[in-house]
């Protein structure tokens, strides 16, 4: 059975209404469900949902759940195959069997190994007509946190960066602010849509930066906050540690940061994660075993702040797969701290572009 133009426009509306849900679900993906029938000829949205903060219930059977009878005959449109695996929550392939759905139409199959195809075949046992790959390179933008999660291990990075016109990131030990007020606005809704943001220890002490959700209505938005920090030098006067016991405020450390540091920071309500054994070798985090705790926490998609060392090293082993490069037309003069060399963008594919107020705001994926 192949895929009409009505389900393509509804898989994306139920695209859509799974974006608004980034950010919020993890260490589950925001997947949505609509439950379409048709009323005197036209299709009608019955029932919708989208996964529940914190992962559970899943979007099926929400949308089940408020579709009631309507759902039988119904035409279900969900943007990932539906689970099969008796988790936190029964299998919403069998939820969807026992409404008497009889199509559903699937955005992309989920990678995550308990479940693999096991939800479509599943459906198909009962008889039930499944259409699937409907917008699946959408999906698959939208799920990038679940399958960087269960098929690679680490979380989507997504490196934000703001360049100057003169190509600089910022001045040495000290706050600049190069973008305007409505690319600070998008910012705050990338951070809206992450599961976590991750800044390193030289921009927490030049910058002193809140990083949360400060947009009017999103306020309750804000991601996990996380430091690399590898010698512990986050002082308890930091505004991230402040606010610590208001929005959540990770330092992810090596073993050999001092034990005092660490009770200071956790006292304050931080929690203090030990990554990097001494026999792993260097001085600094370790990127990949510090994306492993990341993922271990049940965090997806991460958003990369800064500043331009932890962009370089992140760059370097290939853990970046999106880019969010705002440029301003306004210099920073002398004494700038070098932005991107050009090159560092050769593995990336332009996606989109744009102004947002006076800055140009360009989005890059990692070609795989
Ligand atoms: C769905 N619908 O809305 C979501 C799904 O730990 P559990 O039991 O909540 O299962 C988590 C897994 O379920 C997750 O890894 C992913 O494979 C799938 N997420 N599935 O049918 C949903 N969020
Ligand atoms: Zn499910």
């Amino acid at each position: 059975m192949t895929a009409t133009d009505l389900d393509r426009r509804l898989m994306a509306a139920a695209l859509r209404l799974g974006r608004r849900g980034l950010g919020l679900t993890w260490p589950n993906p925001s997947v949505a469900c609509l439950i379409v029938r048709e009323l005197d000829g036209a299709p009608v949205i019955v029932a919708s949902a989208v996964t529940a903060r914190g992962g559970r219930p899943h979007a099926e059977t929400q949308a089940l759940a408020e579709a009631g009878p309507a759902a039988r005959g119904a035409t279900a449109y969900v943007t990932l195959e539906p689970c099969s695996h008796f988790g936190k929550t029964p299998p919403c392939a069998d939820a969807l069997v026992a409404a008497g759905v009889a199509r559903v139409v699937v955005a992309l199959g989920d990678p995550d190994p308990r479940v693999a195809g096991r939800g479509i075949a599943q459906l198909r046992q009962a008889g039930i007509a499944v259409v699937e790959n409907v917008l699946a390179d959408s999906a698959a933008r939208d799920h990038a946190g679940h399958i960087a999660r269960v098929a690679f291990g680490r979380p989507h990075v997504t490196l934000k960066l703001a360049q100057s016109a003169d190509g600089f990131v910022g001045r040495r030990n000290e706050r600049v602010a190069i973008t305007g007020p409505e690319a600070n606005a998008r910012v705050h809704m990338l951070r809206a849509m992450s599961d976590a943001v991750v800044i390193g220890i030289g921009t927490a002490l030049t910058d002193d930066p809140l990083l949360t959700v400060r947009l009017p209505g999103l306020e309750g938005r804000s991601p996990v906050r996380v430091v690399f920090d590898a010698d512990l030098r986050l002082p308890a006067t930091a505004a991230l540690v402040r606010t610590a016991r208001e929005v959540p405020t990770q330092v992810i450390t090596t073993w050999g940061a001092d034990p005092a540091c660490a009770e200071v920071l956790s006292a304050a309500g931080v929690v203090v994660h030990r990554v990097t054994p001494p026999w792993l070798g260097g001085t600094g985090v370790n990127l990949h075993t510090a994306l492993r705790e990341l993922v271990k926490l049940g965090i997806g998609r991460v958003l990369l702040e800064g500043g331009p060392t932890l962009a370089r090293a992140f760059l370097a082993r290939a853990l970046v797969d999106e880019i969010v490069l705002f440029e301003s037309p306004n210099r920073i003069g002398p004494d700038g701290l070098a932005g991107l060399p050009p090159e560092a963008l050769a593995s990336f594919t332009r996606t989109g572009e744009g102004l947002v107020g006076v800055d140009r705001m360009t989005t890059y994926w990692r070609e795989r």
